[in-house]
């Protein structure tokens, strides 16, 4: 780490308690249906129950949390009526509780301050922290203008603040949802169908007939109704296909597991390509019909032979014919899915438009047991004044990369670092609900940022690494304790949810909500929070949407009717894509003029040299990223993260399941703390893999500090994906360090 200006500071030396509450791990199987009718049949009538939305993860599952007469949370299970969920929460959205009872959370604003040459945190009232805020941002605003204010967020907290924000004339934003995780898909879709996939992704898997899985380890990757949806379809007897180096819990569930070597799926997508064309076996009609651009792609793909692709990907001919002919002969109810967290080589958006054109291919999109057309409601605005027209945001830091659509995350994180020819100087952040530390690559420069950066604050639930470097924390309530928008997220059919307080905000805490409105009266920004409680807003919303909170607090979710006509391409229907040309686009003009490549061509990538191994790493199914990792039933059921390598590595190196280590990677940077090693044929000799979010060095975390490494950590080199600005994190190599390399220095 750096030494710092601004020095990480430990909230416990302030002394703040608490009380450690217990809840029994054994009832957080939401996915285990013996478990769930149990949970269900205890629920009994005295119990009151409250509408709200988990928070542990993005799904945004809609649930009901059930309060005994103290009331204290008792359970939360799923909304039957939800489409996300079904019913059924996963193990982590059980878990949410969790949340609300770690005794670890942030309990009072908090403003640094020197005391006897040390920098540490003094407890703040609300009044001063929020006085501070507003007299440094109008400072700011002052001197170098709004848009030298930057916002990063992630999660429901965003969208209050990033209304504030704009009201204060800000759209110097991001998230780590773009540039880290599914921005490079968005563009590749986007090029070839004129959509983006978006959340939710709009796949019918529970009516495919074959689910092609390139990395995506669902499963593993919990998003609920899409792991329930692949569950059907696997007890329908549809063929699995996953493409993943590490035998994945989804590629043990499959048909055919293709092992392939990390950083080569480009190869193998237009070796499929190549297959489905020379063989005949693509959707002449559905291609004649909807797409362009067919006969350069036939022309392209010629070379890119089976034979080709195995010298690349280690996959033998035979094998990525068969799959291939899988594919046509259940198309189109074929889903060739487009992953989630797709920042991986750098030619990312290039090789989510190879998955693209590999549908368009197979005619998988507007069909049954394809992609359907997504549909959601709109929910009207809350009338305000219109914001004020920014000179410069994110759209300007990151004009590198044309492709971009939202904020980059690293790109304002550059703009923070003082340097001559920066043209637009980021000098404060306010960050809500992102731990920037442990979720951006390239830490050293997130920490030079944080370094320079004049006045940060943040806004969290819980001490993260992020916190620490703060300069006033300010302690957001959970999910349980507070409303939030309303939820209107794309399905098959538009639905809408909402999250009503279960439980009043434990300690001094307070929801975003009331943060955004409070710091934008005190910027003059009153027109904008013209209400005096959030659930004013919400009342207005639902009234404008035929509905009432009254009704809401007592279904939860409500379904509507679909307007955007059907779900799926009717026989012989015309249909304009919203691409330039109305048609699904195999060969791309707007690319070839921006001096692109117009059809993906596979480019090598780096590999480990000798005595180093992939940094491979995913998602553990009972945690999301580092935000619930301390979370005390979460870490009950899992507290630390293993290293899995190949028995012949094991061999190699007199490995043992169990045996401590540590890892350095090819820029000398050592893990902080150690991981136990786990033997295991699943993984490949080339590479070792981890679950990310683990190794937390903030001591307040009581219960996750110092278990396992962070992968974040050693992702120390990243690959710019040149369409969008994506940060391929996977070529990163490790060496194995069986003896302590902190051994003589204190952590
Ligand atoms: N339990 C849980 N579920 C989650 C989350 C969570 O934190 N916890 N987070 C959610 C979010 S925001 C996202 S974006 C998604 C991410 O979920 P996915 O999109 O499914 O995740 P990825 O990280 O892309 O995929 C990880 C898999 O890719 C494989 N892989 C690594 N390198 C290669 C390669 O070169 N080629 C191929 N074909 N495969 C490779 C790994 O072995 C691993 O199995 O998960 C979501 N679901
Ligand atoms: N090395 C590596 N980096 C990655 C990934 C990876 O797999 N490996 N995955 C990438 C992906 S796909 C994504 S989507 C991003 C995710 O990146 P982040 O969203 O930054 O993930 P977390 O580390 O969980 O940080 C969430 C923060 O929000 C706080 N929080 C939780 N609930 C609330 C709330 O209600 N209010 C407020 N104010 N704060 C809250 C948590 O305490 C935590 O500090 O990370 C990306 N970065
Ligand atoms: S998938 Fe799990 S963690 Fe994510 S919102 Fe749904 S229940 Fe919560
Ligand atoms: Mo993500």
């Amino acid at each position: 780490m750096t030494t710092s200006r601004r020095k990480f500071i430990k909230i416990s030396a302030i002394g703040l308690g608490g009380v450690a509450a217990t809840t029994s791990a054994l009832s957080m199987f939401g996915a285990n249906s013996y478990l769930d009718d149990l949970v269900k049949q205890n629920v009994s009538k005295k119990f009151k129950r409250t509408a709200t939305y988990c928070e542990v993860c993005f799904w945004k599952c809609a649930g009901w949390a059930h309060t005994d007469e103290d009331g204290e949370i008792k359970k939360i299970i799923g909304n039957d009526d939800d489409p996300h969920c079904n019913g059924r929460l996963c193990p982590r959205g059980t878990g949410g509780v969790g949340m609300y009872n770690d005794e670890d959370r942030l309990k009072t604003p908090l403003i640094r301050t020197t005391v006897n040459g040390e920098e540490t945190f003094r407890k703040a009232s609300w009044e001063e922290a929020l006085d501070l805020i507003a007299i440094k941002f109008k400072g700011f605003k002052e001197k170098h203008g709004a848009e030298s204010v930057a916002l990063f967020k992630h999660g429901a907290p965003g969208s209050h603040l990033e209304h504030l924000f704009k009201a204060f004339g800000s759209d110097t934003i991001a998230e780590p949802a773009y540039a880290q995780c599914r921005g490079p898909r968005e563009t590749g879709f986007g090029l070839t169908f004129g959509s983006w996939i978006g959340s939710p992704e709009p796949t019918d898997i529970r009516d495919t007939k074959c689910l092609v899985l390139i990395g995506s380890h669902i499963g593993e990757n919990m998003h609920n109704s899409q792991v329930q949806e692949m569950s059907d379809a696997i007890d329908n007897s549809a063929t699995i296909i996953t493409v993943d180096p590490r035998l994945s819990t989804a590629a043990s569930k499959s048909a055919h597991w293709l092992a392939i070597k990390p950083a080569t799926d480009l190869a193998l997508l237009l070796s499929w390509m190549n297959v489905l064309i020379e063989e005949g076996l693509y959707n002449k009609k559905y291609v004649e019909q909807y797409t362009s651009g067919f006969d350069a792609l036939k022309e392209h793909v010629k070379q890119f032979t089976p034979e080709w692709a195995y010298g690349i990907t280690t996959i033998k001919p035979e094998e990525i014919r068969k799959t291939a002919r899988i594919m046509a002969a259940a198309a189109p109810s074929v889903i060739i899915h487009p992953g989630r967290h797709v920042t991986w080589y750098g030619d990312d958006s290039q090789r989510g438009r190879a998955i693209a054109m590999l549908n368009g291919l197979l005619g998988s999109w507007g069909n049954r047991g394809g992609f359907y057309f997504k549909e959601s409601l709109k929910v009207p605005k809350f009338p305000h004044p219109e914001y004020p027209e920014p000179k410069w945001g994110w759209k300007e830091i990151g004009k590198k990369y044309p492709y971009a659509e939202m904020g980059i995350t690293t790109e304002l994180v550059q703009a923070t670092i003082p340097s001559e020819n920066n043209e637009y100087p980021i000098k404060a952040w306010l960050v809500a609900g992102t731990n920037l530390v442990n979720t951006l690559p390239q830490r050293e420069k997130t920490l030079e940022a944080i370094e320079a950066v004049e006045f940060m604050v943040v806004i969290d639930t819980m001490p993260m690494e992020i916190t620490g470097y703060a300069d006033v924390v300010l302690p957001e309530c959970t999910y349980l304790e507070r409303y939030d928008d309303i939820r209107s997220m794309t399905n098959r059919i538009p639905s809408i949810a909402v999250r009503v307080p279960v439980v009043e905000p434990k300690y001094d805490s307070k929801p975003a909500w009331w943060i955004s409105k409070e710091i934008g009266e005190r910027l003059g920004l009153q027109d904008y929070f013209n209400y005096n409680d959030f659930e004013e807003v919400i009342e207005w919303q639902l009234k404008e949407l035929g509905t009432s909170l009254e009704e809401m607090k007592k279904i939860g979710v409500k379904l509507y009717d679909r307007k955007s006509g059907p779900l799926f391409l009717e026989e012989g229907q015309d249909y304009m894509f919203a691409t330039p040309s109305g048609k699904i686009e195999f060969y791309s003009h707007q690319l070839a003029e921006k001096g692109f490549d117009p059809m993906p061509v596979y480019t090598a990538h780096p590999e480990p040299p000798q005595g180093f191994y992939r940094l491979n790493y995913g998602r553990s199914p009972m945690h999301t990223f580092s935000r619930t990792i301390n979370n005390p039933n979460l870490n009950a059921l899992k507290s630390e993260n293993t290293l899995w390598v190949n028995p012949k590595v094991a061999r190699m190196m007199s490995l043992k399941t169990n045996q401590e280590v540590w890892l350095k990677n090819q820029d000398d940077i050592i893990s902080t703390f150690s991981i136990k090693v786990r033997v295991t044929e699943r993984v490949r000799w080339d590479s070792i893999y981890m679950y990310h979010g683990f190794g937390h060095n903030n001591k307040e975390l009581t219960r996750a500090f110092g278990k396992g490494i962070s992968d974040t950590e050693l992702i120390s080199k990243i690959a710019m994906d040149p369409l969008m600005g994506g940060t391929g994190l996977r070529g990163n190599f490790v060496a194995i360090l069986t003896e302590n390399p902190h051994k003589n220095t204190e952590i």
